[in-house]
């Protein structure tokens, strides 16, 4: 598949992602100003929402360079889903969209993933996925906020690699891939 490289790939941590649309990205953010006054709370940058497909966590080059070297095996159609719920997850601390009825292309485009990822000798983890949009962390409530569903749509895989910064971690796109049409 045809990729496009930002920047060098060098060591570090990194997951796969999909990225809102600038319309998916508006409404999630008109719903963000919803979310409790909570002075402890964390809220993700505009600029940092994704939709986390596989983390890979701390990788080195040839880690990278052999996941690379896989992944001109995937293919996927444009994703087309709707987040419909605003929820509180207790373990991790956070407020995230979440699916009724996530799409099967999306489950696909997972599996290929991981796949890549064990070829590459990179461990991840064997949780089930669970497709969320984080949209804030250092939550403490559970919360009961009726929303508009969010239609988000994505037509490319982006490589993200996470980078620590005063202002928190920040998400850097390194590499995207359009979506296919086979
Ligand atoms: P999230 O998907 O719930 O927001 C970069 O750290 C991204 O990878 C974050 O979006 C984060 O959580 C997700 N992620 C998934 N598993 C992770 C893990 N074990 N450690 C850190 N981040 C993880």
């Amino acid at each position: 598949m045809n990729s496009q490289q930002n920047t060098p790939l060098t060591p570090g941590r990194y997951f796969f992602a999909l990225s809102p649309d600038t319309s998916s990205r508006m409404q999630i953010q008109h719903i963000m100003k919803r979310l409790p006054e909570d002075p402890s709370l964390k809220l993700q940058t505009t600029a940092n929402l994704h939709q986390t497909l596989l983390f890979l966590g701390q990788l080195d080059q040839q880690q990278l360079n052999a996941l690379l070297k896989q992944t001109d095996s995937i293919r996927f159609p444009a994703i087309d889903m709707q987040f419909d719920h605003l929820s509180y997850w207790d373990g991790p601390k956070i407020f995230c969209l979440t699916s009724r009825a996530p799409s099967s292309e999306l489950y696909n485009l997972v599996n290929q993933l991981e796949h890549i990822a064990s070829q590459a000798d990179i461990k991840v983890d064997v949780k089930p996925y669970l497709p969320h949009i984080t949209l804030a962390r250092k939550a403490s409530e559970s919360l009961d906020v009726p929303i508009a569903p969010v239609n988000f749509k994505a037509e490319q895989l982006v490589l993200m690699k996470s980078v620590s910064t005063d202002h928190g971690p920040q998400y850097q796109p390194v590499m995207h891939w359009p979506v296919t049409a086979d």
